[in-house]
């Protein structure tokens, strides 16, 4: 068994505005989804902000603000690319204006030319888990249509302005999680029924088509993908039943990949929207649109989980309800590891999709403790990430198309499901606590070298285990 990557192969991190970059409310800044999150995406929205509220991303890593030390820090990794998002509120503060706020477009402009000093190509996401909060409260999220004209208008204005600067772009981060998270996704509440959902993701569906096709005409030189939350299960056991179980369970994430690959709604979806009543509102013109396919497929990849018909097994152990297999071993925040699974969900897709793959985050959030020294010895992280790339090796050797690898949260961050400081993912420790206290003081973790040299020899040194 040997490790093998491609030359050009883009290695890097990363990270989500509403996650590191604070400054909620300078230069303009309106109020997102995000803002209104203080407990993170898993918790109820608040309706407003009081004076004195405490909402960790209001200052998170503060990023805003330190991005040229931060890009420094990920330049003497090696890193060859850079996922972050732009923050949709900065552009357009309340999402419906006619023309974008010039600071917010200065702030982008620095960062991306900051990258380029040190040959980091940008690899950007429309939105990622934030939409403009008015947007939510005047016109009820991506329920309205004309949402579809808002984020249209905020893509185009982006690609017009990035053109020279961004060639990797991705529309909706994890698009399939609005399921899961509504409030989040689309915009709209927790308890919403399955039509609105269903409808709001089909408008959010149609905006991602329509910004692949601006993408192309604004910057034909630029690559568009998807994004979506791979989490791929497994049938508990080999019983027929389970393998449809797992079969339905996974059909329900790929039906989003499945339109933004392929262009239509696929068979499997429209029986369950009759089969329970769900009755959305499509176009001609929508359905025209749909067609627009995306240039490369990216995802997210921390866990595999089970699917089974039988309910007493089925216990809830994180954000998407899997049911646990028995042969791997969870996180701290019961995420089961399952490297080999990376490897599969890899052929998996390229097996469905034919088109390019990119790994745009994967990692093990931990918590870390400081030896006496300041020193952080994360062995347990860089073991987490060496056997994820030596499977994504194995799937290369497979004959899997993948552009590249990006580990998410390369500097600690504050995590969107809890909204904590806790579950760190970075190779660069940020001395900030739950509470917010701590100096924001950035320090290389052991796993900062570890990754320096992983890219440097092209992963020729990631452990093969037996
Ligand atoms: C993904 C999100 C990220 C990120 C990551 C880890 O779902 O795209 O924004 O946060 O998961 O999740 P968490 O921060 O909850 O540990």
């Amino acid at each position: 068994m040997s490790i093998q990557f491609p030359d050009n192969f883009l290695w890097g991190g990363a990270i989500a505005a509403n996650q590191v970059e604070g400054a909620y409310l300078t230069d303009n800044k309106g109020l997102s989804t995000s803002d209104m999150l203080p407990q993170g995406i898993l918790a109820p929205a608040v309706e407003s902000r009081h004076q004195g509220d405490f909402n960790p991303k209001d200052i998170a890593i503060d990023f805003y603000h330190r991005y040229k030390e931060d890009i420094a820090l990920f330049a003497e990794m090696g890193f060859k690319c850079l996922r972050t998002s732009i923050a949709w509120t900065r552009i357009f503060p309340n999402g419906d204006e006619q023309e974008p706020n010039e600071v917010g477009l200065r702030f982008y402009d620095d960062l991306f030319d900051e990258m380029k000093k040190y040959h980091i190509e940008p690899v950007v996401t429309l939105s990622h888990y934030e939409m403009p909060y008015a947007l939510v409260k005047n016109y009820g999220g991506w329920a309205d249509r004309k949402v579809i004209d808002f984020f249209e208008r905020y893509a185009k204005t982006v690609f017009n302005r990035y053109k020279n600067k961004v060639k990797h772009w991705l529309t909706f981060n994890e698009i399939n999680m609005s399921l899961h998270a509504p409030f989040t996704g689309v915009g709209l509440a927790e308890n919403s029924t399955k039509d609105a959902i269903y409808q709001a993701i089909h408008h959010q569906l149609v905006a991602s088509a329509r910004t692949v096709k601006a993408c192309h005409d604004i910057i034909p030189d630029a690559k568009i993908g998807n994004m979506l939350l791979g989490a791929i299960q497994y049938p508990l056991t080999c019983k027929p039943d389970d393998i449809l179980a797992a079969h339905w369970e996974n059909n329900q994430w790929l039906f989003f990949g499945d339109v933004q690959v392929r262009g239509t709604y696929p068979g499997y979806i429209k029986r369950y929207f009759k089969e329970n009543n769900i009755n959305i509102t499509m176009t001609e013109q929508d359905k025209k649109d749909l067609q627009q396919s995306v240039d490369f497929i990216s995802f997210s990849y921390y866990m595999s989980g089970c699917a089974t018909t039988d309910n007493s097994k089925k216990v809830t152990t994180n954000i998407l309800n899997l049911v646990p297999n028995p042969y791997l071993e969870s996180s701290e925040w019961g995420w089961q590891i399952d490297p080999k699974g990376l490897r599969y969900l890899l052929n998996f897709l390229y097996d469905r999709y034919q088109k390019p793959l990119f790994i745009v985050e994967n990692g093990l959030g931990a918590v870390d403790n400081p030896n006496p020294d300041g020193t952080i010895d994360d062995d347990y992280r860089i073991d987490y990430l060496n056997d994820h790339l030596v499977q994504t090796s194995e799937a290369i050797k497979d004959g899997v198309e993948l552009l590249g690898y990006t580990t998410w949260g390369p500097i600690d961050l504050v995590s969107a499901s809890k909204a904590e400081m806790s579950k760190r993912y970075g190779f660069i420790y940020v001395d900030r606590d739950n509470q917010g206290n701590g100096t924001l003081k950035r320090s290389k973790k052991k796993s900062f070298y570890w990754y320096q040299s992983v890219i440097k020899q092209n992963g020729k040194n990631l452990k093969i285990k037996s």
